[in-house]
């Protein structure tokens, strides 16, 4: 039997991001991401407090099978680890050879890209951008502004999600906040694997 979901529709309130019906939630708190910002400091002092940085919110529990699409929304707080913003955690995608699509729904950030080699690009995704995140690109989103940022994501439902290569070594640069403004910086951690 070939499986497929059936026809259905969801409702997504723009401003906040939520998905009326969705399947899951995941949370995002500092303690779900020990070690991700750079200044080890500020994430001890935090830790206690332990701030939520972010959610995703699923559409649909999507099959994980070849020709399907999987959709959720993020919610991405404001606020900073030291001088680094709330970041996602990012990810290559299990299978490397699938891309994806960002839609920017409500406050805005960037989106952090990555190739294996290292080489990262921002995109500036605010509400009705939509970004391309090619094959083979490790993705982060970054909340630079004031308000909470919020974009729907569109995958392929087989695409998985590669943490432990961002674990070890991070993105190879950084969105802090300098003079009260956000500026990429090279990560003091990363180098490329020989
Ligand atoms: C997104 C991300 C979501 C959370 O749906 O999963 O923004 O980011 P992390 O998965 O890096 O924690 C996506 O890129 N899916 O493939
Ligand atoms: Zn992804």
């Amino acid at each position: 039997m070939i499986e497929t979901a059936q026809p259905f529709n969801r409702l997504i309130d723009l401003a906040s991001g939520r998905i009326a019906e969705a399947s899951t939630i995941t949370y995002r708190h500092l303690s779900d991401m020990r070690g991700w910002f750079a200044d080890a400091d500020a994430e001890a002092a935090l830790i206690a407090e332990n701030p939520l940085i972010y959610e995703v919110h699923y559409g649909y529990n999507a099959p994980s099978i070849d020709g399907q699409l999987g959709f959720g929304t993020t919610l991405l707080y404001p606020g900073r680890i030291g001088d680094e913003y709330y970041m996602t955690k990012g990810h290559y995608h299990r299978k490397a050879d699938r891309a994806e699509i960002y839609y920017g729904l409500s406050g805005e950030g960037e989106l952090l890209l990555q190739t294996r080699d290292g080489a990262t690009t921002v995109q500036h995704i605010a509400p009705g951008v939509v970004a391309y995140i090619p094959a083979y690109h490790a993705h982060r989103t970054i909340n630079t502004g004031r308000e909470t940022f919020v974009f729907l994501s569109v995958y392929p439902a087989d695409a998985g999600n590669d943490y432990e290569s961002i674990a070890e070594l991070g993105f190879a640069a950084l969105l802090v906040e300098r003079d009260g403004k956000p500026q990429v910086v090279p990560s003091p951690r990363y180098h490329t694997q020989a």
